[in-house]
């Protein structure tokens, strides 16, 4: 089975369970555990902030980010693709109370002038516009990098607004592979962001969220408060360092993987999106039949927008995907699956 789901999917490597297994540990509620702070100063670090805070997942630090930067009844904007607005179970409304504004974008870039246009003036029937939240890289809008300038100006926006601006990172670093720009440019503009260290890094588990000393110190009463205090987490934490100390530079195998699996593809006859990084949205009618029909063939991907099905490239497939050989299994899977439901688009 070629499992192209998710970079999710990646299992720890050797030297990431050796690491594991050699990990100091304490308790991490109580501030103890040596390999957790060392991770949280180093992603800090990494992201030019001045601290950061681990937890279970990129979900929770995307939600205590929410939970950090509103107060009950306030709106938080985002755009109508955003992780935090689709795939995070209503998770705003259920732990703060807040409203979601949606707004539209091309490649899940939102205009500075949407956002002036959208903010709510001070006016007794509306709730107070607070935070903005952005993605980057874009998962629904396949793997697209958010440009550095057109990040920097609706965030200046949002701050000339008054509103705070959370980042949702999850594949931050992807976006550092593809263009060469340090991830902690994009930070620059944000209070909080969220990194994952579970997705193309490869490890186990685990999430970061990185801003400003105070703000992070009250995420990490937030995390308690939603369940996310862990013990000795060091064990998990380990990996999570390993993953950033040795997985980073090599994101840029998976995003070539991604353009090769693109090309061979439209060569096929697929509609497919343009990779930027290593998320591929193919063209498909009935993608769920479609995937149904690949998993036979022994491929498996995810629904990706409406009317494509998405094939995410990672660690864990980079041998199999790194010959024409490899990328040719994949296509003609895909092309067995289209004639099984005849939803092949030429
Ligand atoms: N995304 C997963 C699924 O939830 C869709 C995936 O396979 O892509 N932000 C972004 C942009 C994400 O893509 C994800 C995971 C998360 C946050 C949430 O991370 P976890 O799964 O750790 O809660």
């Amino acid at each position: 089975m070629i499992d192209l789901r998710s970079d999710t999917v990646t299992r720890p490597t050797e030297g990431m369970r050796r690491a594991m297994l050699e990990a100091p540990v304490g308790d991490d509620v109580f501030g103890e555990d040596p390999t957790v702070n060392r991770l949280e100063e180093y992603v800090a670090e990494l992201l030019g902030k001045e601290a950061a805070l681990y937890a279970p997942s990129g979900t929770m630090t995307n939600q205590i980010g929410v939970h950090v930067g509103t107060g009950r009844g306030d709106e938080v904007l985002l755009h109508e693709g955003a992780h935090i607005f689709i795939y995070e179970v209503g998770a705003p409304a259920i732990l703060s109370s807040v409203q979601l504004h949606t707004l539209s974008g091309e490649k899940g870039v939102i205009d500075p002038e949407t956002l002036r246009a959208a903010v709510r003036f001070e006016n007794i029937h509306f709730p107070r516009s607070r935070l903005l939240c952005l993605e980057n890289t874009h998962n629904t809008a396949g793997g697209t990098v958010y440009p550095l300038e057109d990040f920097a100006a609706v965030a200046g926006a949002a701050r000339e607004l008054g509103l705070r601006v959370h980042l949702d990172g999850a594949r931050l670093f992807n976006a550092q592979a593809a263009t060469g720009i340090p991830a902690r440019e994009w930070c620059e503009h944000a209070d909080t962001v969220s990194v994952c260290s579970s997705k193309g890094l490869g490890a186990p588990v685990g999430s970061l969220l990185a801003g400003d000393e105070e703000s992070i110190a009250e995420a990490r009463r937030v995390r308690k408060a939603f369940g996310g205090g862990m013990r000795q987490a060091g064990v998990i934490a380990a990996a999570a360092l390993y993953a950033f100390e040795h997985h980073v530079e090599r994101l840029a195998e998976d995003h070539k993987r991604a353009r090769w699996l693109a090309v061979g593809l439209r060569e096929a006859g697929y509609a497919v999106e343009p990779p930027e990084t290593n998320l591929v949205l193919v063209e498909v009618v009935r993608s769920q039949e479609f995937l149904q029909a690949l998993a036979h063939e022994g491929v498996l991907g995810t629904p990706g927008k409406p009317g494509f099905a998405r094939l995410c490239t990672h660690l864990d497939v980079c041998n199999e995907l790194g010959t024409d050989e490899g990328i040719q299994r994949v296509v003609k899977a895909c092309l067995r699956a289209s004639e099984a439901i005849s939803s092949l688009r030429r």
